[in-house]
């Protein structure tokens, strides 16, 4: 089969990282080649932009700014990582991807999104993810959660009502590309979470082997 490109995408605390690691082994136990990777970051560079762009500073990161740091790690990522995989018929799966650039910055900065798609086509070209999972939950759970974890990183000291529109984002994101996104109730406990996920992943992988 093909190599496979899938993303998983929400908002802060949503459970990302905990579910990766459940979809890897769902992937290990398949059969599946595949890497697992993340954005912002994903090389050497590009977790150096990573860092950028997360350490919390006195300096303001201008909107624009963070943009196309963005897509100057994503740039790196695809050259030395994502499409080399694809292209040896290798699975990736990518914690974040473009989407996050449209919902953080687009819906979440209110940046015109006219100027993502731009940057979109010169950074990928026509290339977009197989499959999206988009973790969603109430701003506030998610805020908890990943409070209880960590210190929280540049973004995760933004309003609540930056995360309510990046929320939105992201459902919006998924009502207009219904044949790439799934929509995951993340406030549910983490088994019926990943039944959930698994649900998903045996469809697309069906469908996949149906259609090769
Ligand atoms: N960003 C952007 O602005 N534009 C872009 O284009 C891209 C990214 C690519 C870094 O992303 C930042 O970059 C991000 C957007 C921006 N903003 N922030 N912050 P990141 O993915 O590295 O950071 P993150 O969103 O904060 O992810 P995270 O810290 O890795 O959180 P998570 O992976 O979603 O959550 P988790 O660590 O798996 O779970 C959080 C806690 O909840 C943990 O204790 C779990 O045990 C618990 N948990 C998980 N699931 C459950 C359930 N179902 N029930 C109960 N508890 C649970």
């Amino acid at each position: 089969m093909q190599g496979k490109f899938i993303t998983i995408e929400g908002t802060e605390g949503v459970g990302k990282t905990t579910n990766i690691e459940f979809i890897q082994h769902w992937l290990n136990r398949r059969g599946v080649e595949f890497v697992s990777t993340r954005e912002p970051g994903g090389t050497p560079l590009a977790e150096q932009v990573r860092e950028l762009l997360l350490t919390p500073r006195e300096e303001k990161v201008g909107d624009s700014t963070e943009l196309l740091l963005m897509f100057a790690g994503r740039a790196q990522h695809l050259d030395q990582v994502i499409l080399p995989a694809l292209d040896s018929g290798t699975s990736v799966l990518c914690d974040r991807f473009t989407d996050a650039s449209y919902a953080y910055q687009g819906f979440g900065r209110e940046m015109d999104c006219s100027l993502i798609a731009k940057l979109e086509q010169i950074v990928q070209g026509d290339l977009r993810p197989d499959l999206t999972l988009i973790l969603d939950i109430p701003v506030e759970i998610g805020l908890k959660r990943a409070s209880e974890r960590s210190t929280p990183d540049r973004f995760e000291q933004e309003q609540i009502e930056f995360f309510d529109r990046v929320r939105q984002g992201y459902l919006k994101i998924a009502e207009e590309n219904p044949e790439r996104c799934t929509v995951i109730d993340a406030s549910q406990s983490l088994d019926q979470v990943q039944a959930s996920i698994e649900a998903v992943l045996e469809n697309f992988y069906s469908q996949a082997s149906a259609t090769e």
